[in-house]
């Protein structure tokens, strides 16, 4: 594994010195479980104080296997108080602290076996053999961020690099915005200024069309006018300007169901309660009602078929199918029903035809319009490139743009259900092997803190809802390595991940030594 967390490189010949001084330094007397640190607080020639300064007792008290102080301190070396803390010094390897509760609990946990003191044998002494190992780690370690920082100082001169030509870039386009801004406002002007030419030679046309419009309803009013008057003559057989109850009860077209008889109901239908009608009221209320009839019979309209199984096979000449059983307000079969109202709205592709010169007008109007689009466009386009510079830009890419190469890059993770892509600065997916969609598992968050370290994680948060619960989060680790790499994914909580990711940006070499250990 080629990782590294806060291990600052010792050469062999500092760790060596440093070996020596700790085994002179082993010798100092001092109370067993006693740091070399706390030594100077146990002084056999005086009394005792406890650490937190509540009780002072007589030195013979010290690790006499009693609890005399709250914290534990007069008992470093036994397990009397469960509190106290047992100092391993652990000679030749690193020197640790363990609750002084487990001294002498038969388990070795100090490789020097110190805490197994009462049974002589107990703990064989592995500091030498733990120690050397660890010497040999803390080397491969030391030369594993040496080796990084080289390559963690390319990305820093590359993410300045990268920095300076988005700032650049930015200013580009802050320049071709104004640019783009003015082209778009002449278009505008040119635009307005053609469409007012355009408005005023198309009103000659919309006028003409408007009075052809009127023209032809005119015309279409009067036709309907005539066609009705003829039918009202041929029906008013005594000719004396009135059609009677009589005189429509004798005319099979107003024989709505066709059982050959014009009923009292089916008159009604047509005059309502009089007696007779006039030609200007046969015009107005009959004649659109006995009209579709009329078409029927003439085979000009059919209603559309209810049911296609059980559509009748229509003859030009045949007669209506009404339904004579049952003529309610429902009947479907009503042609009036079906006719086209007034008011629908019918999609008509006309195509105007102008002269010459209006043609031109048009032409050169709506390209006009078309180049305003574009020039709009054009600026759109600008505005949007420059907002996601200026969001890079405001991005924290560490004290020395370590990461700023690292924008947009991603990188993926396989374990046996999923594929786990992490695009750095960006978002964390999540896509089951067995199909389905990718589920988002984080947006960039922000950067937090770990183990003193300001670049230590990066926080993904916002992702897809989880059922029943939060949105789904993402915490990325970041240790130094060689290369940029996942190492590992894991679910610790339903819907929260934690990846574990190394990258040469987080080989810094320059961050103070951490001590780890007060021996050593
Ligand atoms: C999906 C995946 C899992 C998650 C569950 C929660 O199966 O995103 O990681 O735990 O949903 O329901």
């Amino acid at each position: 594994m080629v990782y590294f967390k806060w291990i600052y490189p010792f050469d062999s010949f500092a760790l060596t010195i440093i070996f020596l001084v700790i085994c002179a330094q082993s010798d100092v007397p001092r109370p067993r479980g006693v740091s070399l640190s706390k030594a100077p607080l146990y002084s056999p020639t005086k009394d005792f104080t406890c650490f937190d300064g509540t009780v002072t007792i007589p030195f013979s008290y010290v690790n006499d296997d009693y609890c005399d102080c709250f914290d534990g301190s007069d008992e470093p070396g036994t397990p009397a108080c469960l509190n106290g803390i047992f100092h391993c010094s652990n000679a030749g390897h690193r020197a640790v602290n363990i609750p002084s509760s487990r001294v002498n609990d038969g388990v070795c946990d100090c490789c020097d076996g110190t805490d197994e003191y009462v049974q002589p044998g107990t703990c064989r002494n592995t500091c030498q053999e733990l120690g050397q190992e660890a010497r040999a780690e803390a080397l491969r370690l030391a030369e594993l961020l040496r080796e990084g920082s080289t390559l963690r100082q390319e990305l820093i001169e590359k993410g300045n690099k990268k920095r300076k030509e988005m700032a650049d870039q930015l200013e580009n386009l802050e320049k071709d915005k104004a640019e783009a801004e003015k082209m778009k406002s002449e278009k505008e002007a040119l635009k307005d200024e053609l469409e007012t030419k355009e408005n005023e030679v198309l009103k000659v046309y919309r006028e003409a069309e408007e009075k052809e419009r009127q023209k032809r309803a005119e015309e279409e009013s009067e036709a309907t006018r005539k066609e009705a008057t003829e039918h009202f003559n041929r029906y008013d057989s005594d000719r004396n300007g009135q059609l009677t109850i009589d005189e429509i009860r004798v005319r099979n077209v107003f024989d709505k169901d066709k059982d050959g008889e014009v009923t009292e109901e089916e008159v009604k239908h047509f005059i309502d309660d009089a007696e007779s009608v006039n030609l200007d009221y046969f015009i107005e209320h009959v004649w659109p009602l006995l009209k579709p009839f009329l078409m029927m019979e003439q085979g000009m309209f059919r209603p559309p078929a209810h049911d296609d199984a059980e559509e009748p096979e229509h003859e030009m000449d045949e007669e209506p199918d009404l339904d004579a059983d049952n003529p309610s307000e429902d009947d479907t079969d009503d042609p009036q029903e079906d006719l086209p109202h007034e008011d629908d709205h019918v999609e008509t592709e006309t195509h105007q035809v102008y002269d010459p010169a209006t043609q031109q007008l048009v032409d050169a109007a709506s390209e006009a319009r078309s180049q305003l689009t574009d020039a709009e466009r054009h600026v759109r386009e600008i505005e949007s490139n420059i907002k996601n510079i200026r969001e890079n830009l405001e991005k924290d890419y560490g004290s020395q743009q370590e990461f700023a190469t690292l924008e947009g890059q991603c990188f993926e993770y396989e374990d046996k259900e999923y594929t786990y892509r992490l695009c750095m600065f960006q978002k964390v997916t999540q896509k089951s092997k067995n199909g389905g969609a990718e589920v988002g598992l984080g947006n960039w968050g922000e950067w937090v803190e770990n183990e003193d370290n300001k670049y230590g994680a990066m926080k993904y948060t916002n992702g897809m809802g989880c059922w029943n619960g939060p949105n789904r989060m993402t915490t990325v680790n970041i240790q130094c390595g060689l290369e940029t790499k996942i190492l590992s994914v894991t679910e610790p909580f339903r819907c929260e991940y934690k990846m574990e990711l190394i990258t040469p940006a987080a080989c810094d070499d320059s961050k103070p030594q951490h001590p780890a250990h007060d021996e050593l």
